[in-house]
């Protein structure tokens, strides 16, 4: 009797929720949408220090079916080197509350995970369902706290323009259990606005139908013990580590972790040294 057990409802709440209500309600969900959380004028400015990039971001214009990600998109990563508003969007008060709730019994300092830009262009199929857990496949499922994810919406998302498809309640699921289609729901929320979902929630691109293109900014975090999903090492060039916030140094791994991560190289020296050439 699965489809008794169906709750397609993303909640929303606003950004001025209190903090326990957001993540009482994002851990029973398993998604949560809050409104309000970027202003638009912040989601321009982050279109413009991207847009050279997704200007030439490669699409492919025959879609591979079995291929992870569906054709017609553009996607960039790399993003902490590429855009000073999404730096300060990592930083943000919500995602550091969350996540600070959701892995911080797990390690000792969270970690940023993933970064892309993400627009699904018209025509686009929707991605398959997966978790963003499933890069760990050595726990079973459902798995201990991981991960939490955020997209934030720098366009809006409808549903009918490739909105995040989401199967509420899917991170307490057993891994034989696969989702009804009336168990998916779209993100559908105003730019500004930001998804979280837990790393155990099935998720996936939605299918774009629409004429427009649909834009999000995927940040991701984890437990600041696992291996990254993207190398901040390499993708953050020296240059540009030594101008980083000290906690954004930290959220991209490159403070030691406990006894994890030591290094000839020092970032605190680094940066005092940089402060000290200016
Ligand atoms: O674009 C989206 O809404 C979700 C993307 C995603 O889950 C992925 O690329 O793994």
């Amino acid at each position: 009797m699965q489809a008794a057990h169906a709750r397609s409802a993303i909640p929303t709440l606003g950004s001025d929720a209190d903090p326990d209500a957001l993540y009482a309600t994002l851990a029973d969900a398993g998604c949560l949408v809050v409104t309000d959380a970027l202003p638009l004028a912040e989601c321009r400015r982050i279109e413009r220090e991207l847009a050279s990039e997704m200007d030439v971001a490669r699409v492919v214009e025959q879609d591979d079916p079995a291929h992870f990600y569906p054709g017609r998109t553009r996607r960039v990563i790399g993003l902490v080197s590429r855009s000073e508003t999404v730096r300060e969007v990592i930083l943000h008060d919500l995602s550091r509350e969350l996540s600070e709730r959701h892995l911080g019994a797990n390690c000792e300092r969270v970690q940023l995970h993933v970064t892309a830009a993400l627009s699904i262009g018209p025509g686009a199929r929707s991605q398959v369902l997966h978790r963003e857990e499933d890069l760990f496949p050595f726990f079973p499922v459902p798995r201990p706290n991981l991960i939490l994810a955020s997209m934030w919406a720098i366009s809006d998302f409808t549903a009918d323009n490739g909105g995040t498809l989401l199967v509420p309640g899917s991170h307490t699921w057993g891994a034989e259990r696969e989702a009804l289609p009336n168990e998916v729901a779209s993100a559908e929320m105003p730019a500004g606005s930001v998804l979280y979902w837990l790393g155990g929630t099935l998720h996936g691109g939605g299918a774009n139908t629409s004429n427009a293109w649909r834009y999000g900014i995927i940040l991701t975090y984890s437990l600041g013990w696992l291996r990254q999903e993207e190398n901040q090492y390499l993708d953050i060039p020296p240059e540009v580590l030594t101008t980083l916030k000290p906690e954004l140094q930290a959220l991209t791994g490159h403070v030691m972790h406990g006894g994890l991560g030591f290094s000839t190289a020092n970032v605190a020296e680094a940066v005092e040294a940089a402060a000290g050439a200016s």
